[in-house]
């Protein structure tokens, strides 16, 4: 810790004296009495660590088409470690050679273009830490029946550091007529799973990614090529991307009438609803962990919003009676993962732990009540609501 903030240390050590596992002794542990292990060229986790797993959903019917989910209970910071990125696959991982691979934008184009990947990765590039998370996140709390831990019922959101070009500087290249309004993006799966993103968002901030925390990108993220269009509903993302058709109308493609969108109070659903709203979750302490006793506790989790950056977590160990401004691990960056941290300490009694967001915009996380009475019992996709973690006496840790 170079900067010490240091009212924080004072109240940490303070109340870090209360734990009672810390022994004093004055003797470092002895260091290994012989050489140690020899360097590998691809590391591995420490055998003593015991290795954190997503949790696999598969459809009976065809496997690999289903989703898999990130242990958010077991991981430090903000970046998801790219074995560890949640999966949502609707027919598979595909084995894309990228030597064969092409990328088609075509359309409302001056030039249509096709590029291999090496071609993509002559463009400049960027790099930029965001969020990306499935619409159908949290769809168990809604229905009324949460799942058992944090994974079960958040895990279909990771963060990552990506690279790529931005779709501006291709779209630049094959050079955009003025009707062109929407992109039809297309994915080279056994689905050919397309979406119509607006082409203010393909102008903005939306990639052709080819990296994934610093190494190419994983085959279950995209590879050799995805867009990755920050903020919105993970759907929009295709992966393992052949083909842009540049067009004046959205495609209406199944995966935007029949799916990702979302039923209103009225029977009306509602489409192209991308942007994923403000949401924050506790992840330590979380459904199926357990307390060792009174004492300090650090609770932790995540918030992150589509809209831009999070501005405040409040942290409630009462039910919501009374609210905390929970630490934002610096730097809170726009569309990104941001850590909270919350010091507590438990007095030993019933306890339920809630985390509550705001938006830089004034947005503030919905309780599961204000959600339904404004989007209805059936909305579906993009459920945010406020999540509650309860604490029994005997230190068991529950969903509510
Ligand atoms: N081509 C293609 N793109 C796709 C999908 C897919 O099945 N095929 N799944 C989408 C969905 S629903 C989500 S949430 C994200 C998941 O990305 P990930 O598997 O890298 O987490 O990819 C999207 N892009
Ligand atoms: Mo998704």
């Amino acid at each position: 810790m170079r900067k010490p903030d240091r009212r924080r240390f004072l109240t940490t050590t303070a109340a870090i004296a209360g734990l009672t596992s810390c022994s004093s002794k004055d003797q470092p542990p002895a260091a290994q009495a012989s050489l140690g292990a020899h360097m590998r060229p691809y590391g591995e986790p420490s055998p003593y660590e015991q290795q954190p797993v997503r949790v696999i959903r598969e459809l009976t019917a065809s496997k690999g088409t289903g989703s898999s989910r990130t242990p958010l209970q077991d991981l430090y910071g903000t970046i998801t470690p790219s074995p560890l990125h949640y999966e949502r696959h609707h027919a598979g991982v595909p084995s894309i050679d990228p030597a064969q691979h092409q990328l088609l934008i075509h359309g409302m184009v001056d030039k249509p273009l096709t590029f291999t990947p090496a071609e993509i990765h002559r463009f400049p590039s960027f790099s930029r830490i965001y969020f990306l998370e499935c619409g159908g996140n949290m769809v168990g709390d809604l229905a009324g029946n949460p799942p058992p831990t944090v994974q079960a019922s958040h895990g279909l959101v990771s963060g990552t550091e990506w690279t790529g070009v931005p779709l501006a500087t291709i779209l630049r290249e094959a050079g955009l007529q003025p009707e062109a309004k929407w992109i039809i993006a297309e994915g080279a799966d056994h689905s050919r799973m397309a979406r119509s993103i607006p082409i203010e968002k393909c102008l903005d901030d939306t990639l052709i990614a080819y990296g994934q925390n610093g190494e190419a990108l994983r085959p279950e993220q995209g590879y050799p090529l995805r867009l990755l269009v920050p903020g919105w509903e993970g759907n929009v993302s295709v992966k393992w991307l052949r083909r842009l058709f540049v067009t004046d109308k959205p495609a209406m493609s199944v995966k935007e009438t029949a799916y990702y969108s979302e039923l209103r109070p009225d029977g009306k659903a509602e489409q192209f609803s991308f942007v994923m709203e403000a949401r924050s979750v506790i992840t330590k302490p979380s459904g199926g962990q357990s307390l060792q006793g009174p004492g300090f506790y650090e609770i932790t989790g995540l918030s992150w919003t589509g809209t831009g950056k999070i501005a405040k977590v409040e942290v409630s160990t009462d039910g919501g009676k009374s609210w905390a401004e929970a630490k934002l691990q610096q730097p809170v960056l726009d569309k990104a993962l941001v850590r909270f941290l919350y010091p507590w300490q438990w007095d030993g009694k019933d306890a339920v732990l809630q985390s509550r967001c705001t938006d830089e915009t004034g947005y503030t996380q919905p309780t599961r009540d204000q959600l339904i009475a404004t989007r209805g019992p059936h909305s579906g996709y993009h459920y945010n609501a406020i999540k509650s973690w309860y604490v029994r006496a005997d230190g068991s840790v529950k969903h509510v």
